[in-house]
Order: C-alpha cells, then sequence, then structure tokens
C-alpha cells in the first residue's frame, strides 16, 4: 500500500492528507518527528523535509505542492482544481503560494524563538511576523464573503488557507487573525467540519533527541 510519512503538527502534510482523504484514495500513515535521529525522511528525501508520498513500487515524491500536483494526475477524480478555466486554476495555485508562504515564515519564528532569548533576533522576528500578517491579509482579499477560497466548490485554494489557519492556532496562538479577519474564521470553522479535516486536526509534537 502507498505511504505517507507525515508529523502531527505539520501543515505540508496535513494538505496531501485531505487531499487523499477527499479523493478516498487508501494509504498507510507514518507518522514521524523529522527532527528526530530515528525519521526515515532523509532515506527518501535529499532535502530531508516531510511529507514524502511512497509509492507501492517503492518510488517517492516530495515537496507538498509537488505531491499534490501527482495526486491530482493520478486521482483527478473528484477534482481539487476549479472547474472555472485556466484563470481559476492559477487563483487557486496563487492561494496555495501565499498559505506555504505564511508557514514557511511561521515555521522559521517558530525556531527562532527556541533559540536562546540573547541569540534572537527582533529584526528576524519583526519580518516573519510581517509576512505572516501581510499573508493573511492577503488570503483574507481573496476569500472575501464567498464560501470557497476561489470558484463555487471546494478545492486545493481551501485546503491551503484552511490548513495554514488552523497551524497558526497550534503554533503562532498570540497571532489575532480570528479576531482582525472574521472570514477567515469563519471560512475555517466550516472547513474544519469536513471530515478530511476532523481526522487531521494538528497537534504539537514532542521533540524528543533533535539533531539539526
Ligand atoms: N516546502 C516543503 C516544506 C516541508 C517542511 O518544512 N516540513 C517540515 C515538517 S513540517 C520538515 O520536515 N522539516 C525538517 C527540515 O526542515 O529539515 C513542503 O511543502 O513540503
Amino acid at each position: 500500500m502507498m505511504k505517507l510519512i507525515s508529523a502531527t503538527p505539520s501543515p505540508y502534510a496535513r494538505k496531501v492528507r485531505i487531499a487523499l482523504a477527499e479523493k478516498d484514495v487508501p494509504f498507510q500513515l507514518i507518522t514521524e518527528v523529522p527532527w528526530n535521529s530515528t525519521t526515515q525522511t532523509p532515506q527518501y528525501n535529499p532535502l530531508e523535509k516531510l511529507p514524502v508520498l511512497i509509492f507501492e513500487d517503492g518510488g517517492s515524491v516530495y515537496e507538498s505542492r509537488f505531491i499534490l500536483e501527482v495526486i491530482e494526475a493520478r486521482w483527478p477524480q473528484p477534482s481539487l482544481l476549479p472547474g472555472g478555466g485556466i484563470e481559476q486554476v492559477l487563483a487557486a495555485r496563487q492561494v496555495e503560494v501565499i498559505a506555504d508562504g505564511i508557514c514557511d515564515a511561521v515555521v522559521l519564528l517558530f525556531w527562532e524563538r527556541h533559540r536562546p532569548a540573547e541569540q534572537q533576533s527582533a529584526e528576524w522576528i519583526a519580518r516573519q511576523r510581517r509576512k505572516v500578517d501581510g499573508g493573511l491579509r492577503a488570503l483574507a482579499g481573496i476569500a472575501g464573503d464567498r464560501e470557497w477560497m476561489v470558484g463555487d466548490r471546494f478545492g486545493l485554494a481551501d485546503i491551503a488557507a484552511g490548513t495554514v489557519l488552523r497551524y497558526l492556532d497550534v503554533r503562532f496562538p498570540e497571532q489575532p487573525w480570528r479576531r482582525d479577519h472574521p472570514n477567515l474564521a469563519a471560512l475555517s470553522d466550516r472547513l474544519e467540519q469536513r471530515p478530511s479535516f476532523a481526522a487531521t486536526v494538528p497537534v504539537p509534537q514532542v521533540i524528543s533527541d533533535k539533531v539539526v
């Protein structure tokens, strides 16, 4: 059976888990801590990052955005791309770019805050926070008051936006995105009710024997 290397808080892995669930594709979930010495991730990805999707023939793909493209190509139904033509497809991909960028900034913030207080850079932290704030403003502008991020049905843009929003609650709970963007709060609440989201709620992990 196909396998997915995932981590419980990872918004990148959650995107893939949700896509596979929405398409009803069976897979075995392998939960790892990519920072622990026991991780198998580097055996499959030279960049040492999860998620990694491992096919039955042993081949594998990594980088969540690319994995989602592979999933869409292999299992086109139900489509996670909007039905309104190339403009909408590009709009959905733009949402994914913004959402991934917010996640990347949150990850950098998380690790910066793990450094001893005297080594932390206030400028670096401010820079990452600006990216998070700016990315959320961009997502809120795109979402407007519509039911779905792009087009008239659930899809890739909702997966990307929904996973980053819930990830903020885990890794950056003081970010007041719910207060600042009620439309995103409403979208997130709606999305989290879907079975694919409810089955993949992010939870923090204990990093036991960190290797950097
Ligand atoms: N751009 C990558 C980011 C993946 C990523 O950063 N994964 C984290 C876990 S949430 C990881 O494996 N980090 C280990 C590392 O950066 O060495 C993707 O979308 O797949």
